[in-house]
């Protein structure tokens, strides 16, 4: 990868001002905001592929990373109405979605029993019920049935709300969710952090700035979590290089952040259903300059079940290093927005030769990155 690295910058074809960016890029050095911008105007896929890449592979080689994992959605009904979401039903009408007791989630976490998942994922709308207690109840049942299992779960969104109403603060607040059993902090509600932006398409629910400060407050306890973005809607480029710098500052400070999932924006059934979906190219291109601005994460996700299994395989030519888990059909927030897997389910082996497909080692890790078993 050096080598193409060096032949694309040696090429007098190259425009200058990304002839430097790709000279930064090769030689370690971190690139600015407007080079960000200026890869998102001008970077075509093919140079963007070759700058991505060589930013991967001397953080992790040949490896594609996934894990073994199911998700349990507590609720659809959400007091917010984030306009891109297809998933939640208003609280007024309530019948028309599904509201779990923790005895009911506790049945979804007994039937992978004696299987090998590592990891259950869980989030899903806010509802004043599903408070503090609640959460703090269910971790601790969760842990007392099967320990080792990692708790991944919800997101600054839930915990701000669920924080305010029980007033505590959130230092307070996410060391009690780790003494719960809390292992770390899935990437959504980021959405998209420019408030102007943030306000049209996700008004009401937490800030950027608190979207962050429950992260760092999190990271401050030794503990990690994932952070996402939400783009290909109403946003400009610069936007999106806006949000990568947040997360870069807030990495530098903590270290904390496992891994960056840019999400696509999907328009079925939803209230922006009008805005046009980006195209592939632009998928790709997107991952490609995340993996070169956000230097300080080690790992870049292109979730599977959003993006449909052949753009999850040419993404790991453009920066993406992880596809995610098998998920095992347990999600619903995407299916019902309209993405390619209706029923998002891959067994271990289909994963592993979706990777082994693209001439790339599949690993499969722990939700810390930690080698479980390679193929
Ligand atoms: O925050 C909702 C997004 C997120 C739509 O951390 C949509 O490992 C596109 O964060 N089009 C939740 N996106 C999912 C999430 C996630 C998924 C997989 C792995 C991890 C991880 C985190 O889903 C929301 C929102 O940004 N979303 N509706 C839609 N119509
Ligand atoms: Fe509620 Fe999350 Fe949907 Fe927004 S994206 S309406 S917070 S479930």
């Amino acid at each position: 990868m050096a080598h193409s690295l060096t032949q694309l910058i040696s090429s007098s074809a190259l425009d200058p001002s990304l002839k430097k960016i790709a000279e930064k890029v090769l030689a370690g050095e971190r690139i600015t905001f407007d080079d960000g911008l200026l890869l998102y105007e001008k970077g075509e896929l093919g140079f963007l592929g070759t700058l991505a890449e060589f930013v991967k592979e001397k953080k992790s080689g040949n490896k594609v990373f996934f894990n073994r994992n199911f998700h349990v959605e507590p609720t659809n009904i959400c007091v917010y109405t984030c306009s891109f979401c297809a998933y939640s039903r208003l609280i007024k009408n309530r019948e028309e979605g599904w509201e779990m007791s923790i005895d009911q989630m506790m049945d979804i976490i007994k039937k992978y029993d004696g299987q090998p998942v590592t990891e259950v994922h869980i989030t899903g709308g806010v509802i004043p019920k599903q408070d503090f207690k609640f959460y703090t109840d269910l971790f601790r049942k969760i842990k007392e049935h099967r320990p080792e299992l990692h708790i991944k779960a919800l997101t600054p969104v839930e915990y701000h709300y669920i924080f305010k109403k029980a007033k505590l603060s959130y230092a307070d607040g996410m060391k009690a969710m780790k003494e719960a059993g809390l292992d770390s902090m899935p990437g959504g509600g980021a959405e998209i952090f420019d408030p102007e932006i943030r306000d049209q398409i996700a008004g009401g629910k937490c800030s950027a700035d608190e979207w962050l400060a429950i992260h760092e407050e999190w990271h401050k306890l030794g503990m990690h979590s994932n952070a996402t973005m939400l783009y290909g809607h109403i946003e400009k480029f610069r936007h999106r290089v806006d949000h990568m710098e947040r997360l870069r500052q807030l990495q530098d400070k903590t270290q904390g952040f496992n891994c960056f999932i840019p999400l696509k924006f999907r328009n079925g059934n939803n209230e922006m259903s009008h805005v046009p979906e980006v195209s592939v190219i632009e998928d790709l291109r997107n991952y490609a300059i995340s993996r070169i601005y956000l230097d300080n994460f080690e790992h870049v996700k292109a979730y599977w079940a959003m993006i449909g299994r052949s753009t999850a395989q040419l993404s790991l030519n453009f920066g993406v290093d992880d596809i995610d888990g098998t998920i095992d059909d347990t999600t619903k927030i995407y299916s019902m927005a309209g993405a390619e897997e209706q029923s998002p389910k891959l067994s271990t082996q289909e994963l592993v030769d979706l990777i082994k497909q693209t001439g790339k080692k599949p690993i499969e890790r722990s939700t810390l990155y930690e080698t479980v078993m390679e193929f």
